[in-house]
Order: C-alpha cells, then sequence, then structure tokens
C-alpha cells in the first residue's frame, strides 16, 4: 500500500529540525513479535499482567515469570528488526539531531543500527540479579530462573515491571528530547502506560509538530498535527524516501 506523506511534513523534515521519536510494541509487530494490548494478538489478550510483569508476581513464583520471559526472549531471537527499525536508524544519520526514545525491550533498533537511543523499559536480552541488579551473565535455558554468582538471588529480565521506577538518566534525557525538540514522533505505541505516554504532550507543549503512525487511533490521535494510518514498517521507509530520496 502506497502512503501518502504530508508534503509539510516532507517540508520540515528537509530543513533538518531537531528531532525525537517515541517507538512501541507496534514496530516490532512487522517482525513478528506481539505487542501488548492489541485486541487478538497482543500479550494481554492471553496472559495476565500482574501474574508476569510486576515485581509482587516475581516475588510469588519467579520460575513462572522466568519462563514466560525465556519464551518471549526466544520469539526476538528468532526474529529481525524489519524495515521500519532500519528507516529510524537512516532518520539518526540524516538529521543532526534525532533522538529515539523506544519502550521496547527486543534490543531491534540497536541491532538495525540507531545509537542515539533511550530504552526506557530496559532490555529483554541482559539479566540481572534480582536483589541489587548486578549483571548476570547467559540466561539460563533451564525451567528455573538461575542464581546470582555473588549472593544466590534468583537473576531477572533487566526490564521495568509496572510498579518500578524506570532508568533515571534514560528518563531524564527522554523528558529533555521532548522538551527541546521541533519535530516529535509516536510510532507504534498505545501511549496508555506512563510515564513514557507523556512524552509526546511534552513536545506538543513546548511547541513541537507532533505526528502518530499507528494503523489505529490513539490517546494521542486528537492532539496530533499528522496522523498517518499505518504500518511503521511500510510509513517509514516512505518517509525517508519522500524526504529524502534514500531507500532503505
Ligand atoms: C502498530 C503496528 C504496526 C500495531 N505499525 N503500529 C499515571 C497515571 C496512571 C497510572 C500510572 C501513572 N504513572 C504511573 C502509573 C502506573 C503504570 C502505568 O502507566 N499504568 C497504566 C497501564 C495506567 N506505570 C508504571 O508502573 C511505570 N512505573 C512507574 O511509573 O514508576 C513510578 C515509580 C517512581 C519511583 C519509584 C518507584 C516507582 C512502569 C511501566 C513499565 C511498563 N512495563 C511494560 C512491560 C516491560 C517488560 C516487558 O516487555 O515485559 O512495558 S508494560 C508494556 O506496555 C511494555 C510496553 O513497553 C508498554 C507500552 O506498550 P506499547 O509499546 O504502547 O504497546 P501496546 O501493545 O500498548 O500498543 C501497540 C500499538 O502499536 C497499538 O497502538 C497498535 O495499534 C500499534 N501497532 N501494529 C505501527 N505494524
Amino acid at each position: 500500500m502506497k502512503h501518502d506523506i504530508p508534503p509539510e511534513l516532507v517540508e520540515l523534515l528537509r530543513a533538518n529540525p531537531q528531532s525525537a521519536a517515541l517507538t512501541g510494541a507496534g514496530v516490532s509487530a512487522e517482525s513478528g513479535i506481539p505487542t501488548f494490548r492489541d485486541a487478538q494478538t497482543g500479550l494481554w489478550a492471553r496472559f495476565d499482567p500482574l501474574e508476569l510483569a510486576t515485581p509482587q508476581a516475581y516475588e510469588r513464583d519467579p520460575d513462572l515469570v522466568w519462563r514466560w520471559y525465556r519464551w518471549r526472549r526466544e520469539l526476538i531471537g528468532q526474529a529481525e528488526p524489519n524495515p521500519g527499525h532500519r528507516a529510524l536508524a537512516s532518520l539518526e544519520g540524516l538529521l543532526d539531531e534525532f533522538t529515539l526514545i523506544t519502550q521496547n525491550v527486543d534490543g531491534f533498533h540497536r541491532a538495525a543500527g540507531s545509537r542515539r537511543l533511550l530504552e526506557l523499559h530496559g532490555n529483554i536480552n541482559r539479566t540481572v540479579c534480582s536483589r541489587d541488579r548486578t549483571p548476570m551473565s547467559g540466561f539460563g535455558e533451564a525451567d528455573s530462573a538461575p542464581r546470582c554468582g555473588q549472593c544466590g538471588a534468583p537473576g531477572r529480565p533487566d526490564v521495568v515491571w509496572f510498579g518500578e521506577a524506570l532508568p533515571m538518566d534514560a528518563l531524564q534525557d527522554a523528558f529533555e528530547a521532548a522538551r527541546s525538540c521541533e519535530l516529535f514522533f509516536s510510532i507504534g505505541t498505545s501511549t496508555a502506560v506512563e510515564p513514557a505516554a507523556s512524552l509526546p504532550f511534552v513536545a506538543l507543549e513546548a511547541g513541537a509538530t507532533l505526528v502518530e503512525i499507528n494503523p489505529e487511533r490513539t490517546a494521542l490521535s486528537d492532539d496530533a498535527h499528522h496522523v498517518i494510518t499505518g504500518m511503521a514498517g511500510a510509513v517509514l521507509p516512505a518517509l525517508v524516501s519522500e524526504a529524502f530520496g534514500q531507500r532503505v
């Protein structure tokens, strides 16, 4: 499907604005990774977040939580970045100031080449000690969580669960990028989870042009200057091609 990129947006991009983008699970959907809240296919349609993505759930049954994350890590391990990830990596090279803020834990943005990257919800490919967050090597393919070599506590994925604080430096940098940019993209996220969901509104209040790329409407759609209805893996390459003549 051909996507029409608004001419004003093409013009703005060519003027090399200070830019930032917030991505969510939708960007990895075309890599075959399930989103969280999509009605039929989202993870939360099949699993209860309170049983799996909270510190309390982990305390109750670390091995159950471990196995769920092991399954998701395997899915990610068999998948790869898609043209949407690659187009965002190209934008970093094409614009002087482009900060990519992601809620995704799959590591695909880095794998696609993005370097100015803030991972707000951690990274599923890292394991840390659940007691003091010391990095642990290897994932352990066993059915139970591996034990920390220093203190014996079970390991956990280095991701941010409900009720946990986000990495402070990344969060501060993300709010700074939102406050100071002229162009802000919200891509493949339902903007339902705080504090990340506030970032587009912070950018908007600071005067940025707000662009949403999503096949569905979200809580942000009514406020965005441009809503591009479509899949990130198709729209983003079209945007880069239209504005810079570069194929992704
Ligand atoms: C496509 C597409 C295609 C499909 N192309 N698009 C204020 C008000 C109310 C509540 C709170 C509040 N502040 C904090 C809270 C509580 C809570 C929260 O926000 N709850 C809400 C549910 C109401 N927030 C927290 O608990 C956060 N912590 C916190 O605030 O701590 C405070 C604190 C401070 C100091 C000390 C201690 C505490 C933490 C939030 C952590 C979220 N974690 C998860 C799991 C990560 C690990 C894992 O992966 O398992 O992060 S939840 C889950 O949601 C995951 C995601 O990153 C996050 C966002 O989801 P996302 O990416 O938007 O996915 P979906 O599925 O929702 O949307 C996909 C979109 O893609 C859809 O729109 C589709 O249409 C679209 N799409 N295909 C483009 N091809």
